[in-house]
């Protein structure tokens, strides 16, 4: 029996079948989670359809998180089909382009920071929010994912770092606010996969390189890592552990 039998999981943030989110998808469903979906917009909705299939899914919803009216319908239309679920995994982010490459003062606009921010970081509260009550008292987990950017200043990465350094602060906000009904929120900071988002990030590439040459482990870490440690800080082996960052990057964070 898989550790997350009997748990009910609602994954966002799958863009194709290389998102970080499709590995965790993918872990969570071999231990016995039970999943719904959402989709960002009419051109993924084939995709993320498919995905759910796969996985003996039929829960596929629309949500763009920069629509407060699609998040407030999104979990309306949940707790239609489940009277509660326990795990919400968040792997959103955007900012737009010209704000990712070059220097971080290059791209700064007020705008752009802005954007970053809102799709990045308080997605995640909003969406914690609006799925409250579905959660609530049922050893619920919320999980997201941010990057070494929030924490060291890395070239390219610019806002987006500012931005998960928010989604970092939020996610101990929502540890205090959400424990005492049972409900744990953590992070899983990634070391660089190549996904569509990533592919928005300039000399990924060479980033690639130079992490597998010194990351402690010497290789790159992949979907099915951060879906397995996903899988286990959402269950009831990781009851223990709210509010915290986890590095899933070959040891990468540790150099000095
Ligand atoms: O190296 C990497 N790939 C790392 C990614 C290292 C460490 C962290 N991460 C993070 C990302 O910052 C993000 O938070 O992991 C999360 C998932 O990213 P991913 O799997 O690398 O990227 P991708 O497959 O592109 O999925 C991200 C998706 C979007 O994809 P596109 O390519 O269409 O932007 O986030 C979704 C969308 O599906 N997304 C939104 N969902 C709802 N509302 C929105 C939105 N407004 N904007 C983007």
């Amino acid at each position: 029996m898989g550790f997350l039998q009997g748990k009910r999981a609602l994954i966002t943030g799958i863009a194709s079948e290389r998102s970080i989110a499709s590995g965790i998808a993918e872990a969570m469903h071999r231990e016995g989670a039970e999943l719904a979906f959402t989709y960002l917009n009419d051109k993924l909705r084939p995709r993320v359809e498919k995905a759910a299939a796969a996985l003996g899914s039929d829960i596929v919803l629309p949500l763009d998180v920069s629509s407060d009216e699609q998040i407030t319908a999104c979990f309306d239309q949940l707790g239609q089909r489940w009277d509660g679920f326990d795990i919400l995994v968040h792997a959103i982010a955007y900012a737009p382009r010209e704000a990712i490459e070059g220097e971080f003062l290059d791209g700064l606009t007020r705008e752009n920071w802005a954007i970053a921010h809102d799709i990045s970081a308080y997605s995640l509260a909003a969406i914690a929010k609006a799925a409250r009550p579905l959660m609530a008292g049922r050893n619920g987990s919320i999980l997201t994912l941010s990057y070494l950017g929030a924490v060291r200043a890395l070239q390219n990465y610019n806002v987006m770092g500012v931005a998960k350094a928010s989604l970092e602060a939020t996610v101990r906000y929502l540890a205090l606010n959400l424990g005492p009904e049972g409900t744990r929120v953590n992070a899983i900071s990634a070391g660089p996969i190549k996904t569509l988002s990533a592919a928005g990030i300039s000399n990924f590439r060479k980033m690639l390189g130079q992490f597998e040459q010194n990351a402690p482990l010497r290789r790159t870490v992949t979907i099915e890592d951060v879906g397995n440690t996903a899988a286990f800080l959402c269950s009831d082996l990781a009851l223990g552990i709210t509010g915290d960052v986890v590095y899933v990057d070959s040891g990468y964070n540790i150099l000095g």
